[in-house]
């Protein structure tokens, strides 16, 4: 158990503006409703919710130059890399409580730039069914929650790639900080890049052959006392018939029981520093379902564990 951890901050962006659907924007309250803050409190952490922030509403319009509403991701995007950076050196672990998955570009470049400048090392781990790594040339749909990877690693627009400082040769990201798991759907085009990129993937594939154990195992070497962990959980990785809210399922995803070991995982490292929960859609929800699944994940992510742990069992 982790009893003595930082403070949380919550951080809301309720913004469906990186999505193909609208409903992500109301998942920072789906996940406060479902008790989020209360489990939390239960796993002794203190708990700081800063509200939501706030951006340009969705203009339903559609790709320019093979981006959707580039100029309204890019807002909340800064937003949300001014409120993570803060929380971060205020010595909190900040949750962001999205939102569609564009906004983990506004997270992650705050956590590198955080981390860069404390000399510190960074490991982050994408829990997702897609790579999310497309370009404006490859994208079949121009939604920017499709990019957010490649974006992070200096291949995307300016108005993105920049948020933080960092410049396409001076990415946020680079592959040997990154290790991808449950991913499932990844687009002809945007497979040679996330080979060439020389990302380590945990695809489905893998979970299959060799266990969920094995691929948390394998994200998570090389994780040291030194290391800032950065969890970015979009809940489509979860399979659909235990996560229906999301406009983007795909079948075949990890069980409620492999997640659970995934989360529990990382709690055992001590070493998470900060978290991105998203693309939860109420509108696709049976009940808030999947809010409630995800804050089942969290407390496991934050150290609950059905019994205390002997040395010999971990
Ligand atoms: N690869 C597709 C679908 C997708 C990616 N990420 C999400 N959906 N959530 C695309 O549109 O880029
Ligand atoms: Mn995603
Ligand atoms: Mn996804």
């Amino acid at each position: 158990m982790h009893l003595n951890h930082p403070r949380i901050a919550l951080i809301g962006a309720p913004t469906d503006v990186g999505a193909g659907e609208r409903g992500a924007s109301m998942g920072p309250e789906a996940l406060r409703v479902a008790g989020l803050i209360e489990a939390l409190r239960a796993q002794g952490a203190e708990v700081l919710d800063t509200g939501n922030l706030t951006g340009p509403p969705n203009p339903c319009a559609p790709p320019v130059h093979g981006f959707r509403h580039l100029s309204e991701v890019a807002a909340w995007n800064r937003a949300v890399h001014e409120a993570v950076f803060k929380a971060l050196q205020a010595g909190d672990l900040p949750i962001l409580l999205g939102g569609d998955h564009c906004l983990a570009i506004g997270s992650i470049s705050a956590v590198a730039r955080h981390v860069q400048a404390r000399g510190r090392k960074l490991r982050v781990l994408w829990f997702d069914a897609h790579a999310d790594f497309n370009t404006a040339a490859l994208t079949p749909s121009g939604n920017i929650h499709g990019m957010p990877v490649a974006s992070l690693f200096g291949d995307g627009p300016p108005e993105l790639v920049s948020i933080g400082g960092f410049a396409p040769e001076r990415p946020a990201l680079r592959a040997q900080h990154l290790r991808q798991i449950g991913i499932r759907s990844v687009d002809a085009g945007e497979k040679r890049l996330v080979h060439e990129a020389g990302i380590e993937v945990f695809d489905m594939r893998f979970i299959d052959e060799h266990g969920i154990r094995v691929a948390m195992e394998r994200a998570l070497a090389g994780v040291d006392a030194d290391t800032h962990l950065h969890v970015s959980l979009d809940v489509d990785f979860l399979d659909p018939s235990i996560a229906p809210g999301v406009a983007t399922t795909v079948p075949g995803g990890p069980t409620y029981r492999e997640a659970q070991l995934c989360m529990e995982m990382v709690a055992d490292t001590g070493r998470l520093a900060s978290l991105d929960i998203v693309e939860i859609n109420p509108a696709y929800d049976t009940h808030n379902n999947t809010a409630e699944l995800a804050v089942d994940l969290v407390e496991s992510l934050f150290g609950k564990s059905t019994l205390m742990r002997r040395r010999s069992e971990t």
